[in-house]
């Protein structure tokens, strides 16, 4: 009778000897059969197969999946942040619009509105809004 040994067939051969569960799995040592328990993120016959979490595509706004053991891993597009990259990261948060000017957060970067008089990506530079006339100085 297969998966017994001995004389008289009493011994229950070990399936398990030959260490057929890969990646930590678990053996069961079964009735002419084996079993493994797999690690967790592992599966297969032999738990050989490395289970690919990335699967359901858990990462946002366009971020890389990386398929990790039991786990994954997102590589964010610039501008966002999280666990899921799900944080689109508040660039005006620096209040980078200087001048009284009215910070627009975007994608990896902000916009600023100017107040008047005031120019430059972050409202810096002064405008000159004299005009020629006014620059008239005549001699008295
Ligand atoms: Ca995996
Ligand atoms: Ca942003």
């Amino acid at each position: 009778m297969s998966g017994w040994t001995g004389t008289v067939c009493n011994i229950d051969v070990d399936e398990c000897a030959s260490n057929p569960c890969q990646h930590n799995g678990t053996c069961n040592n079964l009735r002419n059969e084996y079993s493994c328990n797999c690690v967790n993120g592992r599966e297969g016959d032999y738990c050989q197969i490395d289970i690919n979490e990335c699967v359901s595509n858990p990462c946002q706004n366009s971020a890389t999946c990386v398929d990790g053991l039991d786990g994954y891993t997102c590589n964010c597009y610039p501008g966002f942040t999280g666990t899921f990259c799900e944080t689109d990261i508040n660039e005006c948060a620096s209040n980078p619009c200087l001048n009284g000017g009215t910070c627009t957060d975007m994608v990896n970067r902000f916009s600023c509105s100017c107040h008047s008089g005031w120019q430059g990506l972050t409202c810096h530079q002064g405008k000159c809004t004299l005009n020629v006339s006014q620059l008239y100085l005549p001699f008295s």
